[in-house]
């Protein structure tokens, strides 16, 4: 089987320098060392929750600041990295001032399964950005996107200009290559969505889960955004988390830079879709750092239902 320092070296096709090499690299070590520090967490004091609260207002627990750590030290080591724009800081860090490219990351996504051992995940992108003015560019900007789940198995879905290639965490902690060019099915039978917002969504949201239910599609919803996206890219199906109709000014619940886009992006490489109503989630043009939106992504057959919903409710207005 094909281990990721050799998949490194192929790079035809692939947006890859040598800086960028050693950024993934460096990140790719980064989740290795966030697994192991998830495997034994609760034998290590480091479950439940902090006194401190970030950005997002939310109780920060102790895996969040240290794969916060991790996931910087990673681009301390990387001589290229101009910026991290990290889920759990309130504005981007400088890192090296001639570097050429940020980091953008969510360091430790569903963090709230931590302490019942669920699947979560650190999701992350790179784009060129010399100064801090090149970070908010939309979703095509964005040169590499990923994510690592760590589950039963630890796995890390990459994509790095040529499809989506997807690694797994073998006993001795060397990336193999499980799947070299990862697809997502057009058609599947099967949502993921909060139910109990069900009063949030709007018509065109509500339309699809009706009939979704009616033709017997299956739901999945875990609380994890990637334990539901890495199902989705094993079996297809669709993931939504549409915009809160009574509170319109919010956005949403995901952020767009760093789960929204790298997600799409990810998504989009294995013939997906990722959309927000009638647009695409990558030709959003970010105004902030932590901006939300409406999410609903996955099997691109699903995705054009709900996204030719949401046209003809704009027809009918
Ligand atoms: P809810 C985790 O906090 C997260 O950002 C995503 O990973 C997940 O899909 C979503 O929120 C869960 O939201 O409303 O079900 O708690």
């Amino acid at each position: 089987m094909t281990t990721f320092e050799t998949y490194l070296e192929t790079r035809n096709g692939t947006v890859l320098d040598d800086d960028l090499v050693v950024v993934l690299r460096n990140i790719a070590e980064a989740t290795r060392e966030i697994s192991d520090k998830l495997r034994t967490s609760s034998l290590d004091g480091l479950t439940g929750a902090t006194e401190i609260t970030n950005v997002q207002g939310e109780a920060q627990k102790p895996l969040d600041i240290l794969s916060n750590e991790i996931m910087l030290e990673a681009c301390r080591r990387s001589p290229s990295v101009s910026f991290a724009v990290s889920e759990e800081l309130d504005s981007e860090v400088a890192i090296h001032g001639d570097g050429k490219y940020a980091v953008i990351f969510d360091p430790l996504d569903g963090s709230s399964n931590l302490d019942v051992n669920v699947t979560v995940g650190t999701i992350f992108s790179v784009i060129r950005a010399s100064t801090s003015g090149e970070i908010l560019k939309n979703g095509r900007g964005q040169l590499i996107a990923g994510y690592a789940a760590y589950g039963p198995q630890t796995t890390l879905v990459l994509t790095v200009g040529k499809g989506v290639q997807i690694f797994t965490l073998n006993a001795d902690g060397v990336y193999l290559m499980t799947s070299a060019d990862a697809k997502i099915v057009p058609e599947a039978k099967e949502f993921a969505i909060n139910a109990a917002r069900r009063s949030s969504w709007d018509d065109a949201v509500a339309s699809y889960i009706e009939e979704a239910i009616d033709t017997g599609h299956n739901m999945r919803w875990v609380g994890s955004m990637v334990a539901d996206t890495h199902r989705i890219f094993n079996r297809g199906g669709v993931f939504l988390y549409p915009a809160d109709r009574n509170k319109p000014a919010s956005g949403g619940r995901l952020r767009l830079l760093y789960e929204a886009n790298p997600i799409g992006l990810l998504v989009e490489a294995a013939g997906g879709a990722a959309i927000i109503g009638t647009s695409t989630i990558l030709d959003i043009e970010p105004t902030s750092l932590h901006q939300r939106v409406p999410v609903i992504f996955g099997s691109k057959n699903e995705v054009d239902k709900i996204s030719a919903a949401y046209r003809e409710r704009i027809v009918e207005a």
